[in-house]
């Protein structure tokens, strides 16, 4: 393609050349021939993209680039986090609580690790659409669900949706369009991944992961109905030591965690277990702002009755462990 264009051009400058004194000249910058298969392209760079061509994983931009091609995918996930639907506000039952936000505590810094900051106005946002903390997202490989392509922090809205840092568009991902598992994680609760790959493209795709009547995560009994209303799955909360595993007590409890922040927190001078800490914390299963092991509003109960309400657990063991379903 490229040596066609450049002979028309140089026919035409040729013409040009004897009668008139202005000629025409094409600057080249750079070019390339790319093959992928049976598909193959010649371009150079610095004029205008004519069309877009693929072949399922791989996709091309005919013709002339300019600069950069950026493909963007757009996702809109639907999630609950069960920590955050316990307990809902009187007559919002349907709608997790936004507690850290309201007492101010969610950082405009995301805890997870590509460290994306939001502006603090997106906190200021109440009702439905106000946010109820950091989630993170990724888009793994449609043959090998392991393998992790795309992943980005977000952010969560009372109605479960899942947001840019702009705490309203829905994420967009810089990749192909294509088929992706989507799984989502949380800093104190089980993550979950979908059970199929879902086309993903420029034109947004919603997914949802709360509807209990069509459950859509890979794995056995990856979410919990139990404290939500009816009708929405959520994730389990408790995993407070961040080791994909919830458990009570055993070989690798949660509830230690609790207490411990509870008994080294520095306003804590009689060491009492009934102390609160009060602020952003994984040891806040129920997502108030406060994380107390024992007390009036504990946390540590609500690892137990997730493990007892197992339905693994045939024996109501303390010691059951519920695993995270998300491939390793
Ligand atoms: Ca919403
Ligand atoms: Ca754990
Ligand atoms: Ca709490």
């Amino acid at each position: 393609m490229k040596n066609k264009i450049f002979s028309i051009i140089f026919c035409f400058a040729f013409y040009l050349g004897f009668g008139q004194s202005i000629e025409r000249q094409v600057i080249g910058s750079a070019g390339e021939t790319l093959t992928n298969g049976s598909v193959q392209l010649d371009f150079t760079v610095g004029e205008l993209v004519v069309s877009t061509i693929t072949d399922g994983t791989t996709t091309l931009t005919q013709g002339f680039h300019q600069g950069e091609i950026q493909l963007l995918i757009n996702l809109s996930a639907v999630a609950y986090l069960q920590g955050a639907a316990l307990n809902p506000n009187s007559g919002e039952d349907t709608l997790m609580r936004d507690d850290l936000r309201v007492a101010n505590y969610i950082p405009t810094t995301s805890p997870y690790t590509d460290n994306l900051v939001c502006n603090s106005s997106v906190f200021t946002v109440t009702g439905v659409n106000a946010i109820v903390d950091w989630i993170w997202i990724e888009l793994r490989d449609a043959t090998t669900n392991t393998t992790i392509l795309y992943s980005q922090s977000a952010l969560l809205q009372r109605d479960g949706d899942v947001v840019a840092i702009d705490g309203v568009s829905p994420l967009s991902f810089t990749a192909a369009s294509d088929n992706y598992y989507i799984a989502i994680k949380h800093r104190n609760h089980l993550g979950i991944m979908s059970a199929s790959t879902i086309a993903l493209s420029e034109t947004t795709t919603v997914v949802n992961f709360s509807d209990s009547a069509s459950q859509i995560t890979y794995g056995t009994e990856a979410q919990t109905t139990l404290g939500m209303t009816d009708g929405v799955v959520a994730m389990w909360s408790g995993d407070v030591n961040g080791d994909s595993v919830l458990q009570y007590t055993g070989a690798t409890p949660d509830t230690p965690s609790i207490l411990s922040n509870a008994l080294n927190d520095s306003g804590n001078f009689l060491n009492l277990p009934t102390y609160v800490v009060v602020g952003y914390n994984v040891n806040d299963v129920d997502m108030n702002g406060g994380a107390q092991y024992t007390g009036a509003t504990p946390d540590a109960p609500y690892i137990l009755q997730n493990t007892l309400s197992h339905s693994g657990n045939f024996l109501n063991l303390s010691t059951y462990s519920i695993i995270e379903q998300i491939p390793q």
